[in-house]
């Protein structure tokens, strides 16, 4: 103990910046909610919103997608991530506020910290009881970086609370999750997403690109039927949230590349004729009627960049695969 008094006050300002902060904004509205499923399931086709398959099931099911052999995307996205790091980290630059649109378990993000050096870490996602520990763990390691956790709905509109600081802005969105939004929507978010970046911003973007048909489809129906147990799980929150009395073993999971809209599209497809039944609902099904449940869009570098400009960003560089399976953007 050679220098007590510098030694004490490295202790006080550690324990200052070990703890992040946590702002929950979205509000679940049950009747909403509610209201939503029973549109989905009387429109034509029936459909029910992606959002709806990550529960506490559903995400564990989808970091399970995330680990089997046939999905190549996260590890793809990984790969390119290792290999480019440090240009990446030279052009995005150090010292940002980086902000990680649904960041989970903030792996992907923190995988970044010592490239990007950020000076606030921003993690956002539905709700902050899924951020808190993966946060609380990622403070210890990096007692120097702010971190703020941030529970909000960014599907529908991109803001932040006042909390989230000001500071030049990294908006990081991996993982290929713009790719379920529609191109129309994507756009939108893009712009928002530039909006938020304000003045010096940029945003680190992962973008699933278009390839042959089976490796696609062998991604989204694979042999140990992970994704398929992820698909089904919808109707266990259909159950839920609606009281509906949809019975699992009534479906089967569908996944197929349609080529003309460059989309990977998940169904639930009815194995025999039968009424789904709701408190003040219900909805026929013939043999083979399917519940559209998710789309996964795939792009063209060209097609993405395209996407980019449209939305505002003047400058972007990218990086892919050797394959060109994935590529991750810069826009700025
Ligand atoms: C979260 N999202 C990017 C995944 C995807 O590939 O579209 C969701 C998913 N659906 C089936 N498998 C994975």
């Amino acid at each position: 103990m050679e220098f007590p008094l510098r030694q004490g006050m490295l202790v006080a300002h550690t324990a200052a910046m070990t703890s992040p902060r946590f702002v929950q904004v979205y509000r679940e509205d049950s009747a909403g909610l509610r209201h939503e499923l029973a549109q989905g399931l009387l429109g034509r086709p029936a459909t029910v919103s992606p959002k709806f398959l990550y529960d506490a099931l559903g995400s564990r099911l989808f970091d399970a997608i995330t680990e089997l052999p046939e999905y190549y995307p996260t590890r793809t996205e990984r790969a390119i991530f290792e290999a480019h790091a440090p240009a990446i980290g030279a052009l995005a630059g150090r010292g940002r506020t980086l902000i990680d649109l649904g960041a989970g378990n903030c792996e992907k993000a923190a995988r970044l910290f010592d490239v990007l050096a950020p000076l606030r870490y921003v993690a956002v996602d539905i709700s902050v009881d899924y951020l808190r520990q993966a946060l609380a763990s990622l403070q210890r390691q990096h007692p120097a970086i702010e971190m703020i956790g941030v529970g909000a709905d960014f599907s529908a509109s991109l803001t932040l609370p006042p909390e989230a600081g000001r500071g030049e802005r990294l908006l990081f969105y991996p993982g290929s999750s713009i790719g379920n939004f529609t191109p129309q929507d994507a756009l939108q978010f893009l712009r928002q997403a530039r909006a938020l970046g304000g003045a010096g911003g940029a945003l680190l973007i992962g973008i699933d690109l278009i390839k042959p048909k089976p490796v696609l489809e062998l991604a989204y129906d694979d042999p140990l039927r992970v994704t398929a147990a992820f698909n089904l799980n919808l109707l266990r929150r259909l159950n839920a949230l609606l009281g509906c009395d949809a019975r699992i073993e009534d479906f089967e999971h569908v996944a197929l590349f349609n080529e003309a809209e460059s989309r990977i599209e998940m169904h639930l497809q009815a194995r025999r004729a039968l009424t789904l039944r709701w408190p003040g609902g219900e909805r026929p099904l013939a043999a083979g009627e399917r519940i559209h449940t998710e789309n996964s869009y795939k792009y063209s570098v060209a097609g993405f960049e395209q996407l980019l400009r449209d939305a505002g960003f003047a400058r972007t560089a990218h990086w892919t695969d050797e394959r060109g399976w994935f590529a991750v953007f810069l826009a700025s």
